[in-house]
């Protein structure tokens, strides 16, 4: 394989040399070897009953139509709806998780957990109506559980984060029928709706798709935001390193990977208790070193400083480095690949989670009640493996970064002297030293070269003036060449460079792991509210992109963008493209309902330039 044309990452480039003279197959590898069945890659590929399953396609003569007589636009849209579905049961099943142990914590049931921030709380409390005079924290914090907890199974009414948007947007959602109800409601009647026989009108089919987009954007993923602030902390600005060289030769390495920050905080916890790090020792250990791979890492990072070993595409090339004592999974983006690869080194893959196993690994269940237990035993087994390690190769490649920046933060780094506010962002934005906001979010995906597009894009983007904020694995691979750092400044235009060095920020804003794209919600919305740029977010200079997207939980997060009134770019392939007339809507008629759309753009100087576009489209119909 050619390395160097598969990742702009050196650290990446090392371990997959290493891996091919060994003969360990990765993701990269496998993607190689298969090529994408090119009516899925389009979205018409339809099997969802057994008369089938079909391949459907505009072009192909006598393949308009599946065996039911559904349409290239039918299927495509089902296809489409599905992966929101999907997107929003992911996000949606880790919030139900964060609010049950939340539950839990409050009522002094989940030994190790505890309601850190009591502001936050009692924000959320008289947000969703909670009477707090009187409570203590527990008490309201175990009120404010039951009360998110209920949105899940929810069947009728509004969920309540739905009221944080913008009054106009609100009324856009009205008017669509769109507003969801229930959680768990609009995920089934998605699946049911999406089933043989049942909704056979694109767009009819894509406005329920937008009411569980948003039944995740401003439900679960909200949901899971908020609870994990009150339950772990919210973010504040933390320095950190990122990079496969975060893993330590002399020290006891332990990867953390997935999404749900609940055990993970515990490990870091454990990590530090004397007995274990004498075990090490007595090993021949220095440490015990904890780091992070995909969201997991995110949310570790944004509270904690904890290190980032890398991003999806290097999970299995983690393990490669030989160095890795034991890898921990709970739940999403974990590749089955994993199993094979730890075998090859000396890594004990351990699962956690109720909902997720992997053949090769060992299985050891997390719940509230003994994660204290199940934490200090992986290490344990960690420390046992140390002496185990055969050879080690660990790249050098060891990058600096700050995250840290949640809503909160933004307010009160850019706030007056005075009062905590996004007025001075306004007014940048209005004055032009600030040409808009972006955000560049998502995965990445060995069918692009990896890492690559994200940066391309983000240096295009802040050199004309545009503030970036990232989540997910596209704010690593940005951290790892050094974008996210104050000195990062110097790549920016003069207007951004000059608003970031006054505020001693970086051009690049760390927001944190996907469920945290709510965050960015709430940003734009406190920028609509603050005045000056428009009554709505469609209106607001603002722009969102995955150009190394590959999950469903992307679709869902794009389209909730959308139906929130921001434009979104994806870039690798676009599951509607089989069909015309879905495309059409995606790409342009959606705009009527929502004041926004879909654009579809593999290349990345191409997509910072469209955004470019966009975000002076808005500027120009706000007349500033
Ligand atoms: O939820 S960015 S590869 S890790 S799906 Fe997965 Fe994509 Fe990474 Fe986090 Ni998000």
């Amino acid at each position: 394989v050619n390395e160097k044309a598969l990742t702009n990452c050196s650290a990446s480039q090392q371990m997959l040399a290493k891996t091919t003279r060994e003969g360990v197959e990765t993701a990269f590898h496998r993607a190689l070897k298969k090529k994408p069945c090119p009516y899925g890659v389009g979205g018409t590929c339809c099997r969802i009953c057994y008369m089938g399953p079909c391949r459907v396609s505009d072009n192909a003569p006598g393949a308009a139509t599946g065996v039911c007589g559904a349409t290239a636009e039918t299927i495509s849209a089902r296809n489409f709806g599905r992966m929101i579905a999907a997107g929003a049961a992911a996000h949606s099943d880790h919030a139900r998780e964060v609010a049950l142990t939340f539950l839990a914590a409050a009522r002094g049931e989940a030994p190790g957990f505890e309601i850190r921030d009591e502001e936050k709380l009692r924000a959320v409390a008289a947000e969703l109506g909670i009477e707090a005079a009187g409570k203590n924290k527990n008490r309201l914090a175990e009120e404010v559980g039951l009360k998110l907890l209920a949105e899940f199974g929810q069947q009728e009414g509004e969920l309540h984060f739905i009221r944080r948007a913008p009054a106009k947007r609100q009324e856009v959602w009205q008017r669509l029928g769109v507003v969801p109800r229930g959680i768990d409601r609009e995920i089934v009647e998605m699946m049911h709706r999406t089933s043989v026989g049942v909704d056979q009108e694109y767009v009819h089919l894509m406005l329920h798709g937008m009411r569980t987009s948003l039944a995740d954007g401003w439900g679960g993923s909200m949901i899971a935001t908020e609870l994990q602030d009150i339950l772990f902390g919210t973010p504040v600005p933390i320095r950190a390193k990122v990079n496969l060289g975060v893993l330590k030769a002399d020290q006891v390495n332990i990867i953390v990977h997935g999404h749900e920050p609940l055990l993970p905080e515990l490990m870091v916890a454990a990590a530090k208790d004397e007995e274990l790090l004498l075990a090490a020792r007595g090993v021949g250990a220095n440490g015990i070193n904890i780091a992070g791979i995909c969201c997991t890492a995110n949310e570790i990072l944004m509270r904690k400083g904890v290190p980032v070993a890398g991003s999806v595409l290097q999970q299995e090339l983690a393990i490669a480095t030989g160095a890795v004592d034991a890898m921990v999974v709970d739940v999403q983006c974990v590749m089955q690949g994993l199993g094979t690869v730890a075998r090859c080194y000396h890594t004990e893959l351990f699962t956690t989670s109720s909902r997720a196993q992997i053949p090769g690994a060992i299985h050891l269940e997390f719940n509230h009640e003994n994660g204290f237990e199940v934490a200090r035993e992986i290490i344990r087994r960690a420390i046992a493996n140390f002496p185990k390690r055969r050879a080690v190769e660990i790249p050098t490649e060891e990058v600096d970064l700050v995250a840290g920046f949640s809503h909160e933060t933004i307010n009160y780094m850019l706030g007056g002297r005075f009062r905590a506010s996004y007025r001075p962002l306004n007014d940048n934005i209005i004055n032009g030293r600030i040409r808009g906001v972006a955000a560049v979010v998502g995965c990445s995906n060995p069918r692009v070269r990896f890492g690559d597009l994200h940066t391309t894009i983000v240096r295009e983007l802040i050199a004309n003036n545009v503030l970036v904020l990232v989540t997910g694995c596209a704010a690593i691979n940005c951290a790892k060449e050094g974008l996210l750092i104050p000195e990062a400044a110097e790549l920016a235009g003069s207007g951004l460079r000059e608003v970031c060095e006054a505020v001693g920020m970086p051009p690049v804003l760390h927001c944190g792991s996907c469920v945290d794209n709510s965050r960015l919600l709430v940003a734009g919305t406190a920028i609509v509210k603050e005045g000056g740029l428009g009554e709505d977010l469609s209106e607001v200079p603002v722009c969102g992109c995955a150009p190394e997207w590959m999950s469903e939980k992307a679709i869902c997060i794009g389209q909730y963008f959308v139906t929130s009134g921001v434009t979104v770019g994806f870039g690798v392939a676009f599951p509607s493209t089989g069909s015309e007339k879905f495309s059409d809507y995606l790409f342009g008629g959606i705009k009527e309902h929502v004041g926004a759309t879909w654009f579809f753009e593999p290349d990345p100087m191409a997509m910072a330039r469209q955004i470019i576009t966009i975000l002076d489209e808005k500027r120009k119909a706000l007349g500033i």
